[in-house]
């Protein structure tokens, strides 16, 4: 939003403000235009990031406490969870993915092959029951086969 500052005769206003920026002067026109920060909050084992907005992005859990984040969870714009990623047994590899529909969980990815990416997902009904199971046998990220859940 930068450009907004210079408007009026901006080509004077632009020289002028990079010769402040050069002499290490800080114009507080420019500060006040720059847009607000991405806000990160911590708290015990979770590390949260605001955006701009003030809504929250994305989630960090760091259950174990060794730095590395064990589950990481996106949220869409409107608030509800996207995705999350999970390392469920602590090798710093994630090895669940949940996928939420309208903050509703829809799909829960696994890898068999231990890579980190899903190569079997479990189709899931808002009750937990599992719809459909879908299996990417040959590792290339697309479903190969599936088979009615139960
Ligand atoms: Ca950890
Ligand atoms: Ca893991």
């Amino acid at each position: 939003m930068l450009w907004a500052v210079f408007t009026p005769g901006w080509r004077e206003l632009a020289g002028v403000a990079l010769v402040a920026v050069l002499s290490g002067c800080r114009d507080p026109t420019l500060s006040k235009a720059s847009p607000p920060p991405y806000l990160l909050v911590e708290k015990g084992p979770y590390q949260s990031l605001y955006g701009p907005d003030g809504r929250i992005e994305r989630l960090a859990y760091d259950r174990n406490g060794d730095r590395t984040a064990d589950a990481v969870i996106l949220y869409s714009p409107d608030g509800k969870i996207r995705l999350a990623e999970i390392d469920t047994d602590l090798d710093k590899v994630i090895d669940r993915w949940e996928f939420f529909d309208n903050g509703v969980l829809v799909r829960v990815g696994f890898t068999r092959s231990r890579r980190a990416e899903p190569d079997y997902w479990e189709v899931v009904a808002a009750d937990g029951s599992i719809l459909r199971r879908e299996y990417d046998d040959d590792g290339d990220g697309k479903v190969d086969r599936s088979e009615p859940g139960g």
